[in-house]
């Protein structure tokens, strides 16, 4: 089998501290991603890190290669209110968002087994057609679609996210010579039988990152994860968020996201307007 990748040397710096806003939000523009080191602080990743597990893993009975991922998380756990709270994550939001006023768009929470699938290669974008579900109103717009929190870090061996720089841009190609399979799994070189591993094409980025960063990466960056080879179940967190107002065309919130509407504290209640929940 391939060695797994190691962290690449890359010609431009894509690892920013929290107060580099215009140097994350350009990176992001550039070269469809930007790593933001050391956002929040331990106390934060615990209680992620417990939140993911009681929602999606409460017995603790998740099967051998199995993954289960939680859609409208900041319906079911209270902890994602943290990030709500802080500033710096809130500044870089309002920055790669290109809005002063937010509403939470879309979380989720992702949890995945040792010998998890690979995620294929995939863009979250739905754009350009109208949308027929609540999920491809979400993810219609420009605003980034991954604000992630790796909660073991990320690297290859860890069921890591990888991302195709500058695949966010329009007109953006898979190199040429390679092929990739229907099931966007292997690529093909030209002239070649023997399948290469989906992230042995030119342009893919593994992303190194610690638990405490954030992992920005535009609306149409095409991405993709490795299989968790351990040591622990690999947990993830995701919140992303849109300029205040509706989603692209009208849609009646969920009952549960009424509920959150009715419930959350002050300092939530201004990233709930027009907050819609997520119903598929
Ligand atoms: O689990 C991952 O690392 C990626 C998940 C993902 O891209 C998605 O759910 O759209
Ligand atoms: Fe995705």
């Amino acid at each position: 089998m391939n060695p797994l990748p190691s962290k690449p040397e890359l010609p431009y710096r894509y690892e920013f501290q929290p107060n580099e806003l215009d140097e994350i939000e350009a990176c992001n523009e550039a070269h469809g991603f930007a790593l933001v080191k050391g956002l929040i602080d331990d106390v934060t990743v615990n209680a992620l890190r417990t939140a993911v597990k009681e929602v999606l893993n409460p017995k603790n009975d998740l099967e051998p290669r199995a993954s289960r991922t939680g859609h409208a998380f900041v319906e079911n756990s209270d902890a994602l209110f943290l990030l709500l709270q802080n500033e710096e994550f809130l500044a870089i939001s309002r920055k790669v968002t290109h809005s002063e006023d937010l509403t939470i768009n879309r979380s989720a929470a992702i949890v995945r087994n040792l010998g998890s699938a690979i995620v294929s290669w995939h863009s979250d974008w739905s754009g350009g057609k109208q949308p027929e579900r609540l999920g491809q109103a979400l993810n219609h717009g420009e605003w980034p679609s991954g604000l992630w929190f790796y909660l073991n870090g990320s690297c290859p061996k860890r069921g890591g996210l990888c991302i195709m720089e500058d695949s966010h841009k329009l007109g953006w190609t898979w190199p040429k010579g390679y092929t990739l399979n229907a099931g966007g799994t292997t690529f093909t070189r030209e002239g070649e039988e023997e399948p290469v591993a989906f992230h042995e094409v030119p342009g893919c980025i593994p992303l190194f990152t610690e638990p405490n960063d954030l992992i920005v990466f535009a609306a149409r960056t095409y991405h993709a994860a490795f299989t968790n080879q351990g040591p622990d179940i690999r947990l993830s967190v995701g919140l992303n968020f849109r300029p205040r107002g509706p989603v692209c065309i009208e849609w009646e919130p969920t009952p549960d996201a009424v509920a959150l509407i009715g419930r959350a504290p002050d300092h939530v209640q201004p990233f709930l307007h027009h907050y819609t929940g997520f119903s598929g």
